[in-house]
């Protein structure tokens, strides 16, 4: 069984960043809704008992295709929103420091460098989908942006999302309307750079 990340925060709490009713309805029906159905799926496919990040690597090992094509949509969308609810807080905002920091400044130039890459690629994703910062075993970074529910993992890039930037309208429209850049620019005043900073450790780490 696949299991959602348990907020740590309450609803409210990514205020005036993120409104109440967004996270309640993102969190506790959309998420709920990809897990729920990529559960369902895996269990079809017989690989319920696997690690979601192997799982997506390897989905060309599915052989039905309206399975594969389930675990590709609701095992994203359930892996995706675990990423997303597990790297923003209340706490969040500012820069990321330490080992990160530097890896950041080294392959972008600078923060300010990263987070114009971040908003160019979230702002410019055409429909649904979202933006990334990711990164692969030997510790090189990737910013990108994917369609859907697919991401870094699923596209088969070797990389591992560690900053999720869900654009998809359900993300920002009850607050935003149709003003997708306000969302992103407030998304960055709650990422939780150090849990960024712990999952990018756990990969470049192995
Ligand atoms: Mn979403």
């Amino acid at each position: 069984m696949f299991k959602q990340y348990e907020l740590p925060y309450a609803y409210d709490a990514l205020e005036p960043s993120i409104d109440a009713l967004t996270v309640e309805t993102h969190y506790g029906k959309h998420h709920v809704t990809y897990m729920n159905n990529f559960n369902d799926a895996a269990e079809k496919a017989g690989v319920a008992d696997q690690d979601a990040e192997v799982l997506l690597a390897s989905l060309d090992q599915i052989e039905d295709e309206a399975l594969r094509k389930a675990l590709r949509n609701n095992g994203g969308g359930y892996y995706n929103h675990n990423l997303y609810f597990s790297t923003i807080s209340p706490d969040g905002g500012g820069e990321p420091e330490g080992t990160l920091g530097e890896a950041i400044k080294a392959e972008f130039g600078s923060f300010e460098a990263l987070k114009e890459k971040l908003t160019a690629l979230a702002t410019g994703q055409f429909g649904s989908g979202w933006a990334w910062l990711s990164v692969n075993k030997d510790g090189k970074l990737m910013a990108s942006s994917s369609p859907n529910q697919d991401n870094p993992i699923s596209e088969g890039t070797g990389y591992v999302p560690i900053v999720a930037i869900d654009v998809w309208e359900h993300a920002y429209y009850l607050k935003y309307k149709n003003l997708r850049g306000d969302y992103i620019k407030q998304l960055f005043e709650i990422i939780d750079w150090k849990a960024v900073t712990a999952i990018y450790e756990r990969v470049i780490n192995g």
